[in-house]
C-alpha cells in the first residue's frame, strides 16, 4: 500500500487546537472511532498543562460515543453541527461549553462548500477498502464525507477491518455543483444510481491509515411498548385508508421514517398491515425493523445514508451481503435528504415530534423551548417536501406530566404550513384543508390525553377573535406551570 501506516494515537498527535475536523458517518454507523478517542486524551492532557485545545467537529448528523462522547467529556469541542444525541455534549453545548449550530442535514455539504460555514482542514474517513489511486470505498454510513474529503488538506483513513471489502458496491456518491451550475439530480426511483461507489480523494492528502477493527457503537433499541404500537397501528390504518381513498397510488410511495423507537414500531405496524402493498423506502437512517421487513418481502427497496442497525443485525446483513446488496443502496445526505428528490419521489414522511400545538406547528427540538435535545435532523428535509407529511408523538410524556400538545409549542421547527397529520396513541387528526380553528378542535378531540383535553378546550375559548385564537398571555402557561410546579396538569387560567 501507497499510504503510511500509523497509530491512532500518531494521527491524533497531527491533530492541533483550532483545527476544523469533518467526519465520515452518520448517526452512530461508519464514523471513525480511534483517533478521536486519541484526541480526547491529548486535550485532557493539554488542558492539565493550562493549554487551550477545542477543535470544530462536522459530521453528518450524531457519533457514537467515541467522537461527541469523548471530546465533549474532555471540552475539547468549539463547536459543533449539524445533529447530535450524546448525553455529555448534551449537557456541554446547554451549558455554552460547546457552540451548536442546529441545521437541516441536507444542507451542511453546500454550507460547507459554499463558505457559510468554516472550511474542514481535516478529515477523517472511516473505510473497508482503499486503492493506491484514491479510491475510499466507506463503511456503513456515507454522510457528508465525499465533500469534507475533497474540502480538506489532510484525510486520515480508519481501515476498519469489522466491515467487509464486500461491502463495496452499496455506496452511491454523487456530490453536487453548486449554483449557477448545479442541475437536477437524476434520482426518479429509490433504486437509481448515479454515481460512483467509492470517493475519489487525492491520494496526496492522506496523511495517515489507522487499522482498526471495531464494532459501530449503535445502541439497542428499547422494545416497543402499549403506546409505541398504538401509535404504529394508527399510522398503518392511516395509510391503508388514503390508498382506499384513492389518495395514495395502489402502488405505494417511498416512506421516509425517522430514527427511533416509534419509527421502528411504526414499520412494523405497516408491515403488518395487509392493505398496504410491498413497499420502498427512501430515507436517512436505515434501523432495525427495514431489515426484518426485507427478509419478509414487505420492503422492496430501501435507499438511505445510514446502516444504523443493532450489532445482531448488521451483522446478519454482513452475513448475507449477495441478498441485502440488491436491496441496500447508501447515499450522501445531501441526495438522501435532498428536498427536489423528496418532492419529486413524493414521500410519505413519518417523523418524531417533541411536542405539538393545537394549530399543528411542531417542536422537535428544545424541551420547554429551552434545552436541546438532538436537533432538526432530516424532519425539516423531509417534511417540507413529502407528498404527505405525518408527525407522531405520544400524547403526554413524564408520566403524564407534560402534554406533548399543547396552546403554543416553545421552540418552532416545523409549521403550521408544512405538517398535514398529527398521530398520537388515542387517534389521527388530518389538518388538510382546516383552518387554525378546525385544527385546534380536530387535535383536541383526536389526539390529545384525556387528562388535558378540557384544559386545552377552555384554552382554546380564552382565545382572543381574529384568524388564529391565541390568548397571548396563556399561550406558554403551560410550560411556565411545568417550570414552576413540575405539572402541566396544574395549569390554570
Ligand atoms: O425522555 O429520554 O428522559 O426518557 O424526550 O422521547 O418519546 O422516547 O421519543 O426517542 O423517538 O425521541 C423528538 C427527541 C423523540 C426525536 C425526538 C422526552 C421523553 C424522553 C425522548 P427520556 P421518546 P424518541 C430522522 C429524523 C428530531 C430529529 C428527527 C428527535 C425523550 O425523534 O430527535 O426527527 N427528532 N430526525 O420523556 C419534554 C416533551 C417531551 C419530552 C418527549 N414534550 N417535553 N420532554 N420528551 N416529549 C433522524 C435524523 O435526523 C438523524
Amino acid at each position: 500500500m501507497a499510504y503510511k501506516k500509523m497509530s491512532a494515537e500518531e494521527a491524533a498527535s497531527l491533530i492541533v487546537n483550532d483545527d476544523i475536523v469533518g467526519c465520515s458517518g452518520f448517526t452512530a454507523a461508519g464514523c471513525p472511532k480511534a483517533i478521536t478517542k486519541e484526541l480526547g486524551k491529548i486535550a485532557e492532557a493539554e488542558h492539565a498543562k493550562g493549554n487551550p485545545f477545542k477543535i470544530g467537529i462536522y459530521a453528518g448528523a450524531s457519533t457514537g460515543d467515541a467522537i461527541d462522547g469523548v471530546l465533549a467529556r474532555a471540552h475539547a469541542i468549539k463547536f459543533r453541527t449539524p445533529y447530535q444525541s450524546n448525553k455529555d455534549l448534551r449537557t456541554e453545548l446547554n451549558a455554552h461549553d460547546a457552540h451548536y449550530f442546529d441545521l437541516h442535514l441536507s444542507e451542511l455539504p453546500q454550507y460547507l462548500r459554499y463558505g457559510f460555514l468554516p472550511r474542514p482542514n481535516i478529515a477523517i474517513l472511516e473505510a473497508c477498502d482503499i486503492t493506491d489511486n484514491g479510491k475510499v470505498y466507506l463503511t456503513s454510513a456515507v454522510g457528508i464525507a465525499p465533500t469534507v474529503a475533497r474540502l480538506a488538506d489532510k484525510i486520515f483513513i480508519e481501515l476498519n477491518k469489522y466491515h467487509p471489502k464486500e461491502l463495496a458496491g452499496i455506496h452511491d456518491i454523487y456530490e453536487l455543483a453548486d449554483p449557477p451550475y448545479r442541475r437536477e439530480i437524476p434520482v426518479y426511483r429509490s433504486n437509481d444510481r448515479i454515481g460512483t461507489p467509492y470517493i475519489q480523494i487525492d491520494p496526496k492528502k492522506v496523511a495517515g491509515i489507522v487499522e482498526t477493527n471495531l464494532l459501530n457503537e449503535v445502541g439497542a433499541f428499547t422494545p416497543s411498548d402499549e403506546v409505541t404500537n398504538r401509535i404504529g397501528k394508527n399510522v398503518a390504518g392511516f395509510l391503508s385508508s388514503e390508498i382506499k381513498a384513492g389518495r395514495i397510488p395502489d402502488t405505494f410511495l417511498p416512506v421516509q421514517s425517522g430514527v427511533g423507537n416509534i419509527a421502528n414500531a411504526v414499520l412494523g405496524a405497516m408491515g403488518l398491515n395487509e392493505d398496504i402493498p410491498a413497499f420502498e423506502i427512501y430515507t436517512e437512517v436505515i434501523q432495525d425493523a427495514v431489515i426484518e421487513l426485507m427478509k419478509q418481502g414487505r420492503v422492496k427497496f430501501a435507499s438511505g445514508c445510514s446502516l444504523t442497525l443493532s450489532t445482531p443485525a448488521l451483522e446478519e446483513v454482513y452475513g448475507n451481503l449477495d441478498f441485502f446488496k440488491q436491496k441496500l443502496l447508501l447515499r450522501p445526505q445531501e441526495i438522501s435528504n435532498n428536498p427536489e428528490v423528496a418532492r419529486r419521489l413524493g414521500l410519505i414522511s413519518i417523523n418524531t415530534a417533541l411536542e405539538a400545538d393545537i394549530f399543528g406547528n411542531i417542536n422537535s427540538t428544545h424541551v420547554v423551548g429551552t434545552k436541546m435535545m438532538n436537533g432538526i435532523g432530516g424532519s425539516g428535509d423531509f417534511c417540507r417536501n413529502a407528498y404527505l407529511s405525518i408527525f407522531t408523538t405520544p400524547s403526554t410524556a413524564k408520566e403524564g406530566k407534560i402534554s406533548a400538545i399543547v396552546p403554543m409549542v416553545s421552540h418552532l421547527d416545523h409549521s403550521e404550513h408544512s405538517v398535514k397529520i398529527l398521530i398520537t396513541e388515542h387517534g389521527i387528526a388530518d389538518l388538510r384543508g382546516l383552518s387554525p380553528i378546525q385544527r385546534a378542535e380536530s387535535i383536541i378531540e383526536n389526539c390529545v390525553d384525556a387528562e388535558y383535553k378540557e384544559l386545552l378546550r377552555k384554552y382554546l375559548q380564552l382565545g382572543q377573535k381574529g384568524h388564529t385564537p391565541q390568548n397571548m398571555d396563556a399561550a406558554l402557561s403551560f410550560h411556565s406551570t411545568f417550570n414552576k410546579t413540575g405539572d402541566m396538569r396544574k395549569v390554570s387560567f
